[in-house]
């Protein structure tokens, strides 16, 4: 989860592997940078920090047309979450067999989360 502290949206990109857009859903600014702030001032307790699934406010909105299929790049808006999911997969057999430690076959796929949020004044 990448959380950007300033008011215009932010490009977000991917290595090596390409992404799907699943959608965008607004959350709470103030309430996420008061929880954020307060987390910090803290000194960064563990059992103070924010998780931002909290704050999630209204349902989620499809991404644009212009948006279906794989990509490599993304618009982040202020004040939203921006959701992607990749699959990831290992190189085959043979190039894994010099590989001490990691099953030979294997393939999977995370969800990610990116979100922007005002910059505090
Ligand atoms: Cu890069």
């Amino acid at each position: 989860m990448r959380v950007l502290l300033h008011t215009g949206g932010g490009k977000v990109h991917t290595h090596l592997v390409q992404f799907q857009v699943l959608n965008r859903q607004a959350f709470n600014v103030a309430g996420y940078t008061a929880a954020w702030n307060k987390y910090l001032v803290s000194g960064r307790a563990l059992g103070l920090k924010p998780n931002l699934s909290k704050f999630l406010i209204d349902g989620t909105i499809p991404p644009d047309l212009a948006e279906m299929g794989l990509r490599g790049t993304v618009k982040s808006y202020p004040g939203f979450v921006t959701r992607i999911r990749a699959t990831f997969t290992l190189p085959s057999t043979s190039t894994l067999s010099i590989i001490d430690g990691i099953p030979t076959t294997a393939s999977g796929s995370i969800t990610a989360t990116s979100s922007n949020m005002r910059k505090m004044t």
